[in-house]
């Protein structure tokens, strides 16, 4: 059993690797993205309270993401492992999480950092946002403002588990079956 998060800036692979990730180790992908994303494209009340921050690249209010994490950790299928896909994306969540993973009485195994260049993000996001046509990777200035922030409140988190010695880092550059290999490798090991 596995239990494990994937951190990395928009567009570094982190969506594309953790199907990935979790087919091969038989668990569950949980993306706060996603959730946020079926929400508003549902229209739900939680759809409403993200939608402006999702548009326009801002980190949601960590009440709400907290809240939202807590309820999907709680449900069976995540009883067996899971792979938490952009959470936590500040100090203030990871803080949130460590409460929460006490409360259920298991731990954490492995944060797989994805990195990759600026450059090569941009082009990622462009592209996505010219085939699945997602708001926030067709807005210049949110694709600006999700690096941003990435820089100024998740590097931080990272850190934090760098210093608890569960970080493995692995090169998000070529192409996604060369990056799932080097992930297989890394978590083998
Ligand atoms: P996310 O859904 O996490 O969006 P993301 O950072 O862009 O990552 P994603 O997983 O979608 O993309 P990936 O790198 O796989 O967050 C969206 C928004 O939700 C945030 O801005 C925020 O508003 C909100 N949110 C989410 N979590 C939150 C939290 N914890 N707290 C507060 N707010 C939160 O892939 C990008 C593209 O690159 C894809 O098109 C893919 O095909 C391509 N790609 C991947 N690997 C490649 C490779 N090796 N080569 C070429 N292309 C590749």
């Amino acid at each position: 059993m596995t239990r494990m998060l994937i951190v990395g800036p928009a567009g570094s692979g982190k969506g594309t690797q953790s199907t990935r990730i979790c087919q091969a180790l038989g668990i569950v992908a949980i993306s706060t993205g996603d959730i946020f994303r079926a929400n508003i494209k549902g229209g739900t009340e939680l759809g409403r309270e993200a939608q402006q921050y999702v548009d326009a690249g801002e980190l949601v209010p960590d009440s709400v993401t907290n809240r939202m994490v807590e309820d999907r950790l709680s449900w069976d299928d995540a009883a067996s492992g899971f792979l938490l896909d952009g959470y936590p994306r500040n100090l203030s969540q990871v803080s949130a999480l460590d409460e929460m993973l006490e409360r259920l009485d298991v731990s954490l195994d492995v944060v797989l950092e994805l990195t990759a260049d600026r450059e090569e993000l941009i082009q990622r996001l462009t592209k996505r946002a010219e085939i699945e046509g997602r708001e926030d990777d067709a807005d210049e200035d949110a694709i600006r403002r999700r690096l941003e922030l990435f820089d100024t409140e998740t590097a931080p988190m990272i850190a934090e588990y760098e210093s608890r010695g569960l970080l493995r880092r692995v090169d998000g550059l070529g192409d996604i079956d060369e990056v799932t290999a080097r992930i297989m490798d890394v978590l083998k090991g």
